[in-house]
């Protein structure tokens, strides 16, 4: 493609009157907006090491009541976008939450959609419009946009959990906001209980109506599948499982996926190369991860984020197997239809 003009080769008092008038030339940054073939992320490959936040997480625990946090959160930020945007990827915001015994993170709902990935202690429960979600550690908790939510600990050991949103994606819509409300009152059964096995409580034969029906994907169910798929020699594919909305078979939420999959002890998984940047999380064993011919350990807890159109291979060189939480940007980039795949390079 033809290299095309700068800022540089027209006069200043043209710039100047342009500038004036707010008016800015196309073609000295046609290439920035488009380049071609394939986009420049401003995502970095970024790596978080677990061991190396929770200190810092219970030092804040130390440092700041919950009343003075409201959710005493250390953010996950890649420096490729600016430490102080908070963003993960384009789309993609983490966060390590703490809450010690006896705390309580306030009622409230924000346009953001939320998931809880639980990392370590329990006792801890999230609350999602008055259903009582148990927290334990591998659990995946909803909160979907404009559902009222806070976390409470009845337990006697710290907690932690992974905080995902789309809030990059939602504040850069201009869409962003919270309302504050008063403690919920829970509904009879939990979470779990209330759709299990594919059974939901009817009133007089009314199905109840929801747009998420299943709030809580407990981690001992989830495991048990990936178990099942490894060890199922009829199956042949990866060991991989994703997220759903049981209603829908659609994804569980609007504009993040997630998926889980399993590595087998000595399994190398090369991943296609996808239009929608990606997080990894290991939430049992430890694996190797290559992104763009750069490896990286991630240990049991660890946090891995890369560009769009990396190209990944998964590496478990343990004697383990290892169970990894994928988040991704595909829903939104499907719905809006600029996902796409590309062949390994
Ligand atoms: O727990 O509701 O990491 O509202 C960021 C915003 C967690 C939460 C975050 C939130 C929450």
């Amino acid at each position: 493609m033809e290299q095309l003009a700068t800022l540089d080769d027209l006069p200043k008092h043209y710039v100047a009157s342009l500038t004036q008038k707010n008016l800015v030339p196309l073609w000295p940054s046609l290439r920035n907006v488009l380049p071609p073939n394939q986009p420049i992320p401003l995502t970095q490959t970024t790596v978080w090491h677990f061991n190396e936040i929770k200190p810092l997480l219970l030092e804040a625990g130390e440092l700041t009541p919950i009343e003075k946090a409201e959710r005493r959160v250390l953010v996950l930020a890649n420096p490729g976008h600016g430490l102080e945007n908070m963003k993960a990827t384009s789309s993609i915001y983490l966060g390590m939450q703490l809450l010690l015994p006896n705390e309580w993170a306030p009622s409230h709902r924000h346009t953001p959609n939320a998931i809880r990935l639980i990392v370590e202690g329990s006792g801890a429960y999230t609350t999602v419009e008055g259903q009582k979600c148990p927290m334990e550690h591998g659990d995946l908790i909803l909160t979907p946009s404009g559902l009222w939510h806070e976390h409470g600990h009845h337990g006697d050991e710290p907690v932690i959990w992974l905080d995902i949103l789309d809030l990059p994606l939602v504040y850069y819509m201009e869409a962003s906001f919270v309302e504050g409300g008063d403690v919920q009152k829970v509904i009879g059964l939990d979470a779990g209980h209330r759709y299990a096995k594919g059974i939901v409580p009817t009133l007089h034969f009314m199905r109840e109506k929801s747009d998420f029906p299943l709030l809580r994907y407990a981690w001992t169910d989830t495991k048990q599948v990936l178990d099942a798929l490894a060890n199922d020699p009829s199956y042949g594919g990866a060991a991989q499982i994703s997220y759903i909305n049981p209603e829908t078979g659609h994804d569980c939420q609007k504009i993040i996926g997630y998926s889980a999959m399993r590595l087998a002890p000595k399994e190398v998984l090369p991943l296609e190369r996808r239009s929608a940047a990606q997080v990894f999380h290991v939430i049992q064993g430890e694996i190797q991860i290559d992104i763009n011919a750069q490896s990286h350990q991630l240990q049991k807890s660890d946090t891995a984020c890369a560009p769009c159109f990396a190209q990944i291979d998964l590496i478990n060189n343990s004697p383990e197997p290892a169970y990894i939480f994928v988040a991704d940007e595909s829903p939104l980039q499907k719905k809006l239809g600029l996902y796409s795949t590309r062949s390994r390079i």
